[in-house]
């Protein structure tokens, strides 16, 4: 009888382990589009006047993203960048940086002079540590963000545009097509579109509730007793 239980428990115990060694996030899923050449001094606010990658989105619901772009540019103040969720959800995260545009059509002036230098990825994120609004604002025209300054990590900058950061996404569902666009406002400088992923964090996976684990004391002590009024009245 005594060696019964002590397999009982042994069994219970080894639950309750493998219930709590569980991982409780979902790792990032990173998705990449293609390239594409930037339409020059079109943007107007709309998507139809952007360059837009798709990127397969996740069938998981959406706790937090970020977007790793790769492009290449000779004006960052003209340039406008977008992600765009199946829903139709939109985040800004950069608005002609160096320029506080009035509204987000692409009209009035432009913003840094800074480049662009393909294979410089650069990361949007809601702990990126340089505001994309200040994108370029320690080099020169010639000089390449990233690349020369070193500054690679931003935080969205919406400016005019829709959307405030990537909690926006929070909550939604992720399956479907996802965009990430460029948009060009000014005339003279151009560019092309390398790349965009999008890296998805999903919800925490399934922990088992605290009384998961009282149920669990609960049928130990259980057999314990049972055991131990069996052996009295043996
Ligand atoms: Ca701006
Ligand atoms: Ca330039
Ligand atoms: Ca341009």
């Amino acid at each position: 009888m005594r060696n019964i239980l002590i397999l009982l428990l042994i069994f219970v115990s080894s639950i309750s382990i493998a219930q709590q060694t569980k991982p409780t996030v979902t790792p990032p899923m990173a998705q990449r589009g293609g390239a594409l050449a930037i339409p020059d001094d079109t943007y107007d606010g709309t998507v139809g006047t952007m360059a837009c990658l798709t990127v397969p989105g996740t069938t998981e619901d959406i706790v937090d993203l970020n977007v790793d772009l790769d492009l290449e540019h000779t004006w960052a103040g003209d340039l406008v960048f977008k992600v765009i969720a199946p829903d139709s959800t939109t985040l800004t995260l950069m608005n002609r940086p160096g320029f506080a545009e009035p509204a987000d059509d692409g009209t009035g002036g432009f913003g840094d002079s800074s480049d662009y230098q393909a294979g410089s990825i650069l990361n949007f994120s809601n702990g990126g540590t340089t505001s994309a609004e200040d994108s370029g604002n320690t080099i020169l025209g010639t000089e390449f963000i990233c690349a020369t300054d070193g500054l690679c990590d931003y935080s969205p900058a919406p400016g005019a545009g829709p959307g405030t950061d990537f909690g926006d996404f929070a909550g939604i569902n992720g399956a479907g097509d996802w965009q990430v666009c460029i948009g060009d406002a000014g005339a003279g400088d151009t560019g092309n579109f390398i790349s965009a992923s999008i890296n998805f964090v999903g919800p925490p996976a399934a922990v088992p509730s605290l009384s998961f684990y009282s149920t669990i004391l609960m049928i130990g002590l259980f057999i314990l007793f049972m055991g131990y009024r069996v052996k009295r009245q043996s």
